[in-house]
């Protein structure tokens, strides 16, 4: 490239593989999928001992959730609680009973969130060729509802990169390949197979939670980095993808500087469903003590009407 061209996605993915039409014209779900019937068999016989890790992160903390630059933490508001019936704004229903009701208001795209296929794209067009006119006002093509009704459910596969590398969190910046997932579930004793749920932890996102990370300016977070290899072994294993960041990936190519290109390269061209923000660590801890990396994953998304992501609390049975 001479210095007077631009890089781009179009340029960078021009021979990447792109599963559009694979399912069909009207597809929504992409590589979900690949998560048939055996699949959620294979899951629930990799459950064994019945233990039960839920992987959703608090939302409206009262210290402020992290949420990607340029998002505001979730809100949560009482409307209804025991001042309120004493300072008669509130009256018992016939019987007597009284209740405490609340509001929670927030981006779908923050928490643990699945994320629609069309939730990024560039040249005008999202997964499966669906326009970007189609995000207007909501989304009607690609949105979360289609992957919400479908749920994400197989076997799932904990990666602990962090511990792997021997720190309790990756760097700022830090980055891994699909080869060092493998190298990882080597040695970690686990194989990831075809069709397997990953779940990737980097440790950052209870880096965020203990206060010994912060989203501030240039904000860069570690992660998969894109490599024409790496997206091809997606293409091949059919993975769906789970991390402990807020973004699933790191924030920009080193070497372009373009910045989630897996969000183009995997999700609007290979169909690949994003979950984010998951919290892994209590998961990761119990995985390194019984030496076992596998169990029944099961998850969805809330449905959020023409929705771009919806909030989740993944189950993982191990
Ligand atoms: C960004 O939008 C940066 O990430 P997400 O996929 O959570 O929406």
């Amino acid at each position: 490239m001479s210095a007077t061209d631009t890089m781009t996605l179009r340029r960078l993915l021009a021979d990447a593989p792109n599963r559009w039409g694979h399912w069909g014209a009207e597809d929504e779900i992409g590589a979900l999928n690949y998560l048939t019937a055996d699949e959620v068999k294979r899951g629930l016989a990799s459950a064994r001992h019945g233990r039960t890790f839920t992987l959703g992160v608090p939302i409206a903390t009262h210290e402020g959730d992290a949420v990607f630059p340029g998002r505001w933490p979730a809100k949560h508001f009482m409307v209804a609680d025991k001042t309120g019936f004493e300072n008669g704004h509130w009256h018992p229903l016939p019987g007597g009973l009284e209740f405490a009701d609340d509001y929670v208001t927030g981006f779908a795209q923050a928490g643990t969130h699945c994320d629609g296929l069309g939730h990024m794209w560039f040249d005008d067009t999202l997964w499966n060729g669906f326009p970007a006119s189609s995000t207007n006002g909501g989304m009607t093509r690609a949105g979360i509802m289609p992957i919400a009704e479908r749920g994400i459910v197989g076997r799932g596969v904990l990666i602990d990169i962090a511990r792997f590398r021997g720190k309790p969190a990756l760097e700022r910046a830090e980055t891994f390949t699909h080869l060092d997932l493998i190298e990882c579930a080597r040695a970690q004793g686990v194989e990831i197979l075809p069709r397997s749920i990953l779940l990737v932890r980097t440790g950052w996102v209870g880096a965020l939670a203990a206060g010994h990370e912060r989203i501030g300016e240039n904000y860069w977070e570690p992660g998969l980095t894109f490599s024409l290899d790496l997206v091809r072994w997606f293409d091949e294993m059919h993975p769906s993808l789970v991390t402990d960041t807020l973004a699933n990936e790191t924030t920009y190519e080193p070497e372009t500087g373009l910045m989630l290109v897996l969000h183009a390269a995997l999700m609007r061209n290979l169909g690949v469903v994003f979950t984010e923000m998951a919290s892994l660590d209590a998961l990761a801890a119990d995985c390194a003590a019984d030496r076992r990396y596998e169990g029944f994953y099961c998850a969805s998304a809330a449905k959020v009407s023409k929705g771009t992501g919806g909030s989740a609390n993944p189950v993982f049975i191990k």
